[in-house]
């Protein structure tokens, strides 16, 4: 038998009958009873429906974290994400980072010439000092290059100038301390090795962001006065005798120092034009947080968009321990995704800012909390194994894993090696602590191969995509 809505047969309509004995007063409060439940019935729709679009909404901008310690490469990720997806903006800021490329140039050839002045001027190593003998002293031609290169100081406040208040030297707050590993230095130029930091470098490389009648410095000095020091730069650098002191006084570097000073005949010219890579090796320290926009046209039908485009909104921050406190809000907020960076080619580094922790330690106890984080359970976690370049050529010279990672036991002392112990290490940490169950995300990078960057950013990409789209149609 088939039933209609109004057929006067329908049980259910029956049922939903009011009773036959209905006096008026009852009517009329069983009539208010269903205007009631029927406006409430419309109020509960037209959350839900708000709360959809929302959350419509919500899926069509990405929030996406950078996080790792200092020095891990976060802010190179962002150039490289920059740089393949707005290269409209990547191009507006080439010429600054030009300058920063000759900043970085700069403090390298004055922390190294800080170096150089403590051992002429006599600044003892305590016990190491024996060990030098004569032909590691410095001479004339030492004293010469000091005195040649002195106008870098001039250019050098010249562009700390320029980089102005959006910058500051840091200040890590712990001593170098004496470890069970590591003997006390007295480093003279610890103070001059302190890195430069910025709160964003939109402040400092895009034209439109310098304040309206904001003193440049002046680049043309800048550049004739480094080109005019290009040789005397080349013998400093490549001197085996202030080499040696470098070593001996453990005056570290950043990473891209060493490609910087070995280029110094295409940089340190006239002419010079920055190139991609270039950028993504100038070293700005990050403090305080870094907002960047992207916006993806090129989405498939399902993807939920805004004005047609997906928006992601990443966040770069400052990895020194004495800016972490940083993350918090963060954490706080409904993030998407974290990519993690983890520099492997640490595991015989120190914290600049802790002499005591070692730094592939410090990213396995960040990796552990961030797995573990109950306000990011439902945060996708990308790791990246970064600074394979450094890890293999710090293999190759010999350092051993297993020296400084006891847990590495015999295994080959290869690059595909440890990446595939730490892999699984990393693997197994995000597994048993993620408070649900979590998809794994773990690729060895090189974040300053721009090439291979792209295509690992491609699949973080659709990995995200994927993840957001599923949360999307849940909802
Ligand atoms: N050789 C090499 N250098 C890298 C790699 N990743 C980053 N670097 C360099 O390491 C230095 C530090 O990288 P950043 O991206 O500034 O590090 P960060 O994590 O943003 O550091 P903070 O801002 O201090 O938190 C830069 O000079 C980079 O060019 C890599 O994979 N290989
Ligand atoms: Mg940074």
């Amino acid at each position: 038998m088939v039933f209609t809505t109004d057929d006067p047969t329908d049980p259910f309509l029956q049922l939903l009958q009011p009773p036959h004995d209905e006096t008026p007063s009852q009517a009329t409060a069983r009539l208010k009873r269903e205007t009631d439940a029927q406006r409430i019935s419309d109020e509960i729709d037209e959350e839900i429906s708000k709360s959809k679009a929302i959350a419509k909404r919500d899926s069509a901008v990405v929030k996406v974290l950078l996080l790792g310690q200092a020095e891990s490469g976060k802010s190179t990720c962002l150039k490289n994400f920059r740089m393949r997806y707005d290269p409209q903006a990547w191009e507006k800021e080439r010429n600054g980072w030009r300058t920063v490329v000759q900043f970085n140039i700069v403090r390298s050839i004055i922390n190294i010439l800080s170096v150089m002045e403590a051992e002429l001027g006599g600044e003892t190593l305590g016990d190491d000092e024996s060990s030098i003998n004569e032909s590691m002293k410095f001479t004339d031609l030492h004293q010469l290059l000091l005195i040649r290169l002195a106008p870098l100081r001039g250019v050098e406040s010249n562009l700390k100038h320029w980089l102005g208040a959006g910058a500051e030297p840091l200040q890590t707050s712990l001593p170098m301390a004496a470890t069970p590993f590591e003997a006390p230095v007295h480093n003279p130029s610890s103070e001059s090795a302190r890195e430069f930091a910025v709160r964003c470098w939109h402040d400092v490389v895009d034209p439109d962001a310098r304040q309206p009648g904001q003193s440049g410095p002046d680049f043309e000095s800048t550049t004739i006065t480094l080109a005019s020091c290009r040789d005397d730069m080349r013998t400093l650098w490549e001197d085996r005798k202030v080499q040696l002191a470098l070593a001996r006084r453990k005056l570290k570097l950043p990473d891209s120092a060493g490609f910087f000073l070995n280029e110094l005949d295409r940089i340190a010219t006239r002419e010079y034009v920055v190139t991609d890579d270039d950028i993504v090796r100038a070293r700005l320290r990050t403090v305080g947080i870094q907002e960047y926009k992207l916006r993806f046209k090129d989405v498939p039908l399902e993807a939920p968009t805004i004005d047609g485009a997906w928006e992601w909104r990443i966040y770069d921050v400052g990895g020194c321990r004495t800016t972490r406190h940083a993350w918090l809000p963060f954490f706080e907020q409904h993030l998407q995704a974290i990519i993690f960076l983890c520099p492997i080619s640490c595991f015989d580094e120190r914290l600049e800012e802790d002499r005591r922790v070692n730094r592939l330690e410090d990213s396995t106890v960040l990796w552990y909390s961030i797995c573990g984080s109950k306000l990011l359970a439902k945060t996708q976690l990308i790791c990246f194994m970064n600074k394979c370049d450094l890890l293999k050529s710090k293999l190759k010279k010999g350092v051993s894993i297993s020296q400084y990672l006891t847990s590495y036991g015999d295994r080959p002392n290869e690059v595909v090696d440890f990446v595939k112990y730490l892999r699984e290490k990393f693997r197994v940490i995000l597994k048993e602590r993620s408070p649900q169950p979590r998809a794994s995300y773990i690729y060895p990078t090189t974040v300053t191969d721009t090439k291979a960057t792209a295509k690992t950013l491609e699949s973080v990409r659709d990995g995200i995509f994927r993840e957001n789209l599923i949360k999307a149609q849940l909802m």
